[in-house]
């Protein structure tokens, strides 16, 4: 599965903890986008999509939540609980988010603008379109 999970080097010193993302240096594309989520409810499932082109790295920048990730032939499970942990997700992935921790704050960063129509909100057509690839 076209999944990585990549650790982030932190710069530590008696300060504390600071991490830089950068354009194709840790983060293999060009940065067009950022968003994150927060205040996710107790019990809360998200995402149920594929995208067709995107791709995007996640972040628990604070707290932990796991992600369901299906490329139509398997499945896995991976929980991101710690800021130095960057999750790398390619396109034609199905992706659930759940088990969200109260304060969890998930970053995520795009190489693209938010755009609908890269959506793969129903299953079947999803796994219909990993069948034509
Ligand atoms: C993904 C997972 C990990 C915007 O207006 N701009 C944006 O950039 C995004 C991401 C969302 N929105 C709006 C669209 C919806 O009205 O924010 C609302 C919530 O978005 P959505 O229901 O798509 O959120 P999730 O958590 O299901 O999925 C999001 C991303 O959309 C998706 O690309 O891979 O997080």
């Amino acid at each position: 599965m076209d999944i990585k999970l990549v650790q982030l080097k932190s710069c530590g010193d008696d300060r504390g903890s600071l991490i830089a993302l950068e354009e194709n240096a840790n983060v293999p594309f060009n940065i067009k986008r950022v968003y994150y989520m927060f205040n996710t409810g107790k019990g809360v499932r998200r995402g149920y999509h594929a995208h067709k082109a995107l791709k995007q790295v996640a972040i628990a920048v604070r707290g932990s939540c796991k992600f369901l990730l299906d490329d139509g032939k398997e499945k896995i499970e991976i929980t991101l609980n710690h800021p130095a942990q960057g999750l790398l997700i390619e396109s034609f992935i199905w992706r659930e988010m759940f088990d969200f921790t109260e304060d969890c704050v998930l970053m995520v960063l795009a190489d693209q603008i938010y755009d609908e129509s890269d959506y793969i909100r129903s299953y079947d057509d999803f796994l219909k379109m990993v069948e034509e690839n």
